[in-house]
């Protein structure tokens, strides 16, 4: 099933002459509503008859993420605030939080998005979606939630927390799709398994899961436990929240719903395009956007594009899994460090749970990293030779994988931190100094 055939199937060309006509509409709503973006532009010596197609998109200026700190709290607005319906904010991990402001049809976009993932996953009317992430100012929740009413299905604003409440509710009201956290479905597929209820008693199928990085492991690992199909939804505050893009039945791939959000790849460090296929940052323009437009915004999310037709029909560009934000990779000792490394080595040794904490300091000089992880009770000894051969196992694979020696901690089963949102995997001491 597809939500919106023409837009999701649409021939490339006629794509770009869509997206050439949106980007010149939006370019001119800021140039004249937003004094931001028309300093920025000034500054370039542009205006908006420089831009006549979606090909001169790299005239534009970029924006970042300090830009909306410094322009906080509305500073972004293109709009009277008589027009914004609906705020949201993120926190970051430091300094002021970012604001985002929607109007009526910035929500009505949203919908529209979000709904073309859930029906890509194979969810339709009929059926029930509990959404366990968070609501409030994280977009989460309402986004989800927006989606599952926009197709016309049942939700459950469970929001997130609660978490024997949520099994209960999500077996009595025979939920078919979840909606939260890859971390949280994790947590929930224990709580299910420590219940006693079985598992053939839910008729939980598919799992909208997002908004942090996840891999292809985590996948094998929620779909095993939770006997479910698991699809990645992405986005971000900046741009809408969930449902930039989603995945569909081909699990191939996350399609990135380009009308409305145009999708570039550019070196982190020269800003320069890369060469198709290759590895970059990802940018976004928001081509319909209203109350807060972004222009060439750089996400920090790196990851690769694929634009051959997909094998589901839709012609909407692919993305590669989301290695990680620029900002989560870790430099041990020199060598770049992604937590998704981490968690892929993991998920793939039996012999661990799929829950780690990255511990990084600096001592003497020199950087210190080690991976707390829990052992499996079926592969717990208490023979020191036997955990020694295991923690020799992971080291030796993270070695290879990485490409640095991790100091391996077992630690007692269940106690790393369950997260009920975005999970927490890195501590890094060396900032602190
Ligand atoms: P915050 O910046 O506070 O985490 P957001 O909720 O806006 O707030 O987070 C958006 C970020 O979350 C994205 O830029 C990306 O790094 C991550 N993210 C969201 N969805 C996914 C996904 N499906 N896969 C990987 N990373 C994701
Ligand atoms: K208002
Ligand atoms: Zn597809």
């Amino acid at each position: 099933m597809i939500w919106n055939e023409t837009i999701e199937c649409m021939d490339r060309e006629e794509m770009r002459k869509l997206q050439s006509i949106r980007l010149k509409r939006v370019v001119e709503h800021v140039y004249h509503n937003s004094p931001f973006y028309r300093k920025k532009m000034q500054e370039m010596g542009i205006t908006p008859n420089d831009i006549q197609s979606i090909d001169d998109i790299a005239k534009l200026p970029f924006t970042v993420k300090q830009d909306l700190r410094d322009n906080y709290p509305f500073g972004l607005m293109a709009v009277p605030m008589s027009e914004i319906v609906r705020l949201h904010a993120s926190s970051g991990t430091t300094g002021k939080p970012i604001v985002v402001g929607y109007t009526r049809k910035d929500l009505s976009v949203w919908a529209e998005v979000v709904a073309r993932c859930l029906i890509a996953y194979g969810l339709t009317k009929n059926d029930a979606v509990q959404v366990s992430y968070g609501y409030g100012l994280f977009t989460g929740g309402l986004g989800a939630h927006a989606g599952v009413e926009n197709i016309g299905g049942t939700v459950i604003p469970m929001s997130s927390g609660n978490t024997q409440k949520q099994i209960q509710l999500m077996h009595d009201f025979g939920a078919k799709g979840l909606a939260c956290t890859p971390s949280y479905a994790l947590y929930l597929a224990e709580t299910i398994r420590e219940s006693g209820i079985p598992l053939e008693e839910f008729k939980l199928r598919v799992g909208v899961f997002g908004a942090e990085p996840w891999t292809e492991n985590m996948r094998k690992e929620l779909e095993e436990k939770l006997n479910i199909k698991a699809y990645d939804i992405y986005g971000l505050t900046e741009i809408c929240g969930p449902g930039v893009g989603g995945e569909c039945e081909c699990q191939n791939g996350t399609h990135l719903w380009e009308d409305h959000f145009f999708p570039e790849i550019v070196d982190p460090q020269t800003l320069q395009p890369v060469a198709p296929g290759e590895v970059g940052e990802l940018v976004f323009t928001t081509l319909t956007k209203e109350g807060m437009p972004m222009i060439r915004y750089r996400t920090r999310d790196l990851t690769s594009l694929i634009y051959e037709k997909c094998a589901c029909g839709r012609t909407a560009v692919r993305m590669n899994r989301i290695l990680g934000r620029s900002d989560d990779m870790l430099i041990i000792r020199g060598v770049n460090v992604f937590p998704s490394q981490v968690e892929s080595v993991i998920l793939e040794l039996s012999e661990f749970e799929p829950h780690y904490l990255i511990v990084v300091d600096r001592v003497n000089n020199t950087d210190t990293f080690q991976i707390q992880v829990e052992v499996r009770q079926e592969y717990y000894s208490d023979e020191i030779n036997k955990m020694i051969a295991l923690k020799k196992k992971i080291a030796n694979r993270m070695q290879s994988v990485i490409g640095l020696q991790p100091d391996i901690k077992i630690v007692e089963p269940r106690s790393i931190e369950r997260s009920m949102g975005k999970a927490k995997h890195v501590i890094d001491n060396r900032k602190l100094v």
